[in-house]
């Protein structure tokens, strides 16, 4: 494939046609598969990191971070570290995420988890290795490659803030009432690296930083208040992971605060503010217009 012709010159109606957001997916994953090629990590470490990180995920965010940077006018090869680099911090949280002393999940994309295939000590260490991988991996972007890695490295903290407050608490008093907390814990756990994915992208367009942040915002938790729903709605073999655990577990979420039908309202709005933020944008951002669609209708 050409992608970045194809991707960042077509016009198209956003669902088909050459101009779709995933026609970017083979070169990341190739540029996914190089990241960890040759690294000489320990054999059983290297196949674990590779479970993790090669393994079939919707790559949502490094996408992002791709066609952020093409909607800006950038080019695809500046685009691929950072979004590389995203998709590493994504893949190390899901790693830990899942471990018995954090959420303790057994399955995930549909085959046991890293710490089932390998073993609980293994996948804190692929998890970690993924983190640092990421930060080698951003500081090779070659543009802005010091406000890429900072990028990356604010998101991560203020995502594993958001898994704190989520299972310790600790709100600030301003965060009081239940929906502002899940709000908060949502924008910093889900939404702050897929907010960094736009940032990531526009640098690689040498744009400004934040022209993408009102987009990433809205996306970030529009992303989460569809996985609350996915998690009320969906089966064990649609969603490739054990549903129903934040609502058996009594943690916040938006349909069990404000019901189903207002939670899809509330997806539908956010859509609607991310799209805005796109439209002084000309026909290289159709693929992130179609993303944003797709992913408020996705189903798993
Ligand atoms: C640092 C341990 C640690 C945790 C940080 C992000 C996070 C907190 C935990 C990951 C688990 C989780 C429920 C995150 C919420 C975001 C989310 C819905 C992740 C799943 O993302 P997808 O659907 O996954 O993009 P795929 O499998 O497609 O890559």
């Amino acid at each position: 494939m050409a992608p970045s012709s194809n991707t960042s010159s077509t016009p198209a109606d956003g669902s088909s046609g050459p101009s779709k957001a995933s026609d970017v997916l083979p070169v990341l994953e190739a540029a996914l598969a190089s990241a960890v090629q040759g690294l000489e990590l320990a054999p059983e470490l290297d196949r674990a990191v590779r479970y993790a990180l090669l393994s079939g995920g919707k790559r949502v965010r490094p996408t992002m971070a791709i066609q952020s940077c093409l909607a800006l006018g950038g080019e695809l090869d500046a685009a691929v570290p950072g979004a590389c680099a995203v998709e590493c911090i994504h893949a190390f949280s899901l790693v830990h995420d899942d471990l018995p002393a954090l959420d303790n999940d057994d399955m995930r994309r549909g085959r046991p988890t890293v710490h089932r295939a390998f073993s609980e000590s293994l996948a804190v260490l692929a998890g970690d290795a993924l983190q640092i991988l990421a930060i080698e991996i951003a500081g090779r972007a070659p543009i802005a490659p010091g406000e890429t890695v900072a990028t990356i490295a604010a998101a991560t903290r203020e995502m594993i803030v958001g898994q704190v407050l989520d299972t310790d608490g600790g709100f600030p008093d301003s965060v009081s009432t239940p929906l502002d907390r899940l709000r908060t814990i949502h924008r910093l756990k889900t939404g702050a690296l897929i907010r960094a994915s736009c940032r990531v992208g526009a640098l690689a367009a040498g744009a400004d930083l934040t022209r993408l942040d009102r987009f990433g915002d809205a996306i970030g938790l529009m992303f989460q208040v569809v996985d609350d729903v996915l998690d009320e709605t969906r089966t064990i073999e649609e969603l490739g992971k054990t549903p129903g655990k934040d609502r058996e577990a009594g943690k916040l979420t938006f349909p069990s605060l404000i019901g189903l039908d207002e939670s899809q309202r509330e997806i539908e709005r956010l859509e609607q503010i991310a799209l805005a933020d796109l439209e002084p944008l000309d026909h290289r951002a159709m693929p992130l217009r179609d993303l944003a669609r797709r992913l408020a209708r996705r189903t798993h």
